[in-house]
C-alpha cells in the first residue's frame, strides 16, 4: 500500500505536503519522496525510509513553489531499492513528475507497449514508471504546446483504455497543474478537498481525508472511479469523467486494517465501520457459542481495538489493554520474510501477566494473514497463564492473494488458503477461532454508504473486479514476489543493523 497526497496553493507547499504525508505515513514507510514546482522548474526529493528521515530541513528549503505532490511507498512486487522511491520523471512532455498507489494488473504488456510502440525507456521494475510513460503518451499525442484541461482529460481517458488494475494517481505537470485519477473500480481511495486562506483557496488531493483534516483542509468529496480533477497553478479547478463504464468497487481492506480509523472512505466512517465489524463478530460469537466463558476480551493492538472494544461491549464483557506495544517498533506484517517477522513479534508486544492469568481470554485482531504473528501472541497470552486462549477475527479467512496493491503473499504463504477454520485453529495453538463472515463485513462498510453495492473483497472471495486475472497471473507475480523477497532477506541477513531500517516507525 502507499499513500499519495497533491497540492495546490497560494504560498509555498512544502510544509503542506510533509505534514500531509506524515499522516499517511501507516500506508507506507518503506520510501517517501516530494515534489515542487515553482514557475518552469521542479525540486524533488526521494529516497528510502520515513518521510521525517528522507526529508530533511535541507531539503525543505529547496522545495520552493506553491504546488507539489508527495508519495510514501510500501514495497508491493518489485524490489525496494530506492531507484523506485517515488515521485517518478519523465522530461517530455512538459517534464511530469508521478505517484500511485495501487497495482497495474498488465504491466508486462504495457511495458511491452511503452518500449515497442511508444518509444520510450523504463528503467526499474515499477508499475508507476510504467504508468508515468503510458501517461506521457497520451499527452504528447495531443500534441499541444500549452496543455489545457482538454487535453489532460483526453490524455487520461487513453490511459484508462491502455491500462488495467488498481491505480490512485498523482501527477505534476511541471509549470501547469497537478492532476489526480482513480481507476474505473474505483479499488485505491483518493479524495480532495480545499482550504481557505487570506491570499486565496488552496486545494489538496489525498488517498486518506485524515491527511486534509491534518492540514487545515476540509474534505470537499472522493475523486470518483474513474474521474480525472485537474487543478491549475492558478488555482482553477476542473473535473471531468473519463471513464467509458466506471463502477465502484473500494477495496474493503482498507477498513479492515489500511486506512486509520479517523479517516472517512467513499463516504464510509473507517472508525464506524470497525465498531460495526466488533458488533457483527459477538453475534456471531453469541451464536456459536452462547453459553461462553470468556473472562476478558483483549485487542492485539493497535488496528484491532475499535473493533475488539465493540465486540466486548456487546458481549457484556470486560475489556482489557493485556498488551503492551512498543511504539518503536514498525508493522511486522511489513516486514519482510518470515524469519524476521516471527523474531520482532515479542520484542513488539508485551503482555501484562494479571489480565491473562487463570483467565479465558479472547484476543481480537483486524486480520489473519500469514498467521505467524498470530501464533505467537497465542503462546504469549499462554505463557502468561491463561486458562484458555480464544481467537477472533474482524476479517474473513484472507485466502486469495492480493493483485491491487496491497502485499498479500502468495496464496501458499497465507495461513487460511485451503484450509479449514478448525486446522487454523490448530496451527495457530488456539483452544477457539472464529472469523468474520464475509457477507457481515461488506455489511459493516456498506452501512456507512449504501450506495456502494460491491467490495474488492478479493482476497476473501477469490473474485477479481477488473476480471483479467487467471492463474498464470498469479503465478507470474508469486514468483516476482519471492524473488524480490529472496534478494531483500539476503541482504538483510548480511548486514544485522538492516533490522533498524524495518524496524523504525
Ligand atoms: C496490526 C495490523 N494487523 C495485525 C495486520 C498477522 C496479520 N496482521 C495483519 C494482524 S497493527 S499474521 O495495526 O499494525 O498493529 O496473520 O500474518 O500473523
Amino acid at each position: 500500500m502507499c499513500g499519495i497526497v497533491g497540492v495546490v496553493g497560494k504560498s509555498n507547499a512544502n510544509q503542506t505536503l510533509f505534514d500531509a504525508l506524515t499522516v499517511l505515513q501507516h500506508r507506507g514507510q518503506d520510501a517517501a519522496g516530494i515534489v515542487t514546482c515553482q514557475d518552469d522548474r521542479f525540486f524533488l526529493r526521494k529516497d528510502n525510509g520515513l518521510v521525517r528521515d528522507v526529508i530533511r530541513t535541507r531539503h525543505m528549503r529547496r522545495l520552493q513553489g506553491n504546488a507539489g505532490i508527495g508519495h510514501v511507498r510500501y514495497p508491493t512486487a518489485g524490489s525496494s531499492s530506492s531507484a523506485e522511491a517515488q515521485p517518478f520523471y519523465v522530461n517530455s512532455p512538459y517534464g511530469i513528475t508521478l505517484a500511485h498507489n495501487g497495482n497495474l494488473t498488465n504491466t508486462v504488456e504495457l511495458a511491452d507497449g511503452v518500449l515497442k510502440s511508444d518509444l520510450r525507456h523504463i528503467n526499474t521494475t515499477s508499475d508507476s514508471e510504467v504508468l508515468l510513460n503510458v501517461l506521457a503518451h497520451e499527452l504528447q499525442g495531443q500534441g499541444k504546446l500549452m496543455p489545457t484541461p482538454k487535453e489532460i482529460f483526453s490524455a487520461v481517458k487513453a490511459v484508462h483504455k491502455r491500462v488495467r488494475g488498481a491505480y490512485a494517481v498523482i501527477a505534476m505537470i511541471t509549470g501547469y497543474g497537478v492532476l489526480a485519477f482513480r481507476d474505473p473500480n474505483g479499488i485505491r481511495p483518493a479524495c480532495y478537498g480545499m482550504r481557505e486562506t487570506n491570499l486565496g483557496t488552496e486545494y489538496m488531493v489525498a488517498s486518506e481525508s485524515v491527511a486534509l483534516n491534518a492540514a487545515g483542509f476540509t474534505l470537499i468529496r472522493d475523486v470518483a472511479p474513474g474521474e480525472a480533477i485537474y487543478i491549475e497553478n492558478n488555482g482553477s479547478l476542473h473535473t471531468e469523467q473519463c471513464a467509458e463504464n466506471p463502477r465502484l468497487n473500494p477495496c474493503i481492506f482498507e477498513h479492515v486494517y489500511f486506512a486509520r480509523p479517523d479517516s472517512i472512505m467513499d463516504k464510509v466512517s473507517v472508525y464506524k465501520a470497525r465498531l460495526k465489524m466488533g458488533e457483527k463478530l459477538a453475534r456471531k460469537v453469541e451464536r456459536l457459542m452462547p453459553n461462553n466463558d470468556i473472562d476478558v476480551v483483549i485487542p492485539i493492538p493497535d488496528t484491532s481495538r475499535t473493533s475488539a472494544m465493540e465486540m466486548a461491549n456487546e458481549l457484556g464483557v470486560k475489556y482489557r489493554e493485556g498488551f503492551i506495544k512498543n511504539r518503536y517498533i514498525g508493522r511486522t506484517f511489513i516486514m519482510p520474510g518470515q524469519s524476521l517477522r516471527k523474531k520482532s513479534v515479542r520484542q513488539k508486544l508485551n503482555p501484562i501477566e494479571l489480565e491473562f492469568r487463570d483467565k479465558v481470554v479472547l484476543l481480537v485482531d483486524d486480520s489473519i494473514v500469514r498467521g505467524t504473528t498470530c501464533s505467537e501472541i497465542v503462546q504469549m497470552a499462554r505463557d502468561a497463564g491463561a486458562r484458555k486462549v480464544y481467537f477472533a477475527s474482524a476479517a474473513p479467512e484472507v485466502r486469495y492473494p492480493n493483485v491491487y496493491g496491497i502485499d498479500m503473499p502468495a496464496a501458499d504463504e497465507l495461513i487460511a488458503h485451503g484450509r479449514t477454520v478448525n486446522e487454523i485453529q490448530t496451527l495457530i495453538g488456539a483452544d477457539w477461532l472464529v472469523y468474520q463472515d464475509l457477507d457481515d463485513l461488506v455489511k459493516c462498510a456498506q452501512a456507512g454508504n449504501p450506495e456502494i453495492t460491491t467490495f474488492d473483497c478479493s482476497v476473501f472471495d477469490g473474485e477479481y473486479v477488473t476480471g483479467d486475472i487467471d492463474t498464470s497471473y498469479l503465478e507470474r507475480l508469486e514468483q516476482s514476489r519471492n524473488d524480490a523477497n529472496k534478494g531483500l532477506q539476503l541482504e538483510m541477513l548480511e548486514d544485522e543493523s538492516n533490522l533498524g531500517l524495518y524496524n523504525a516507525e
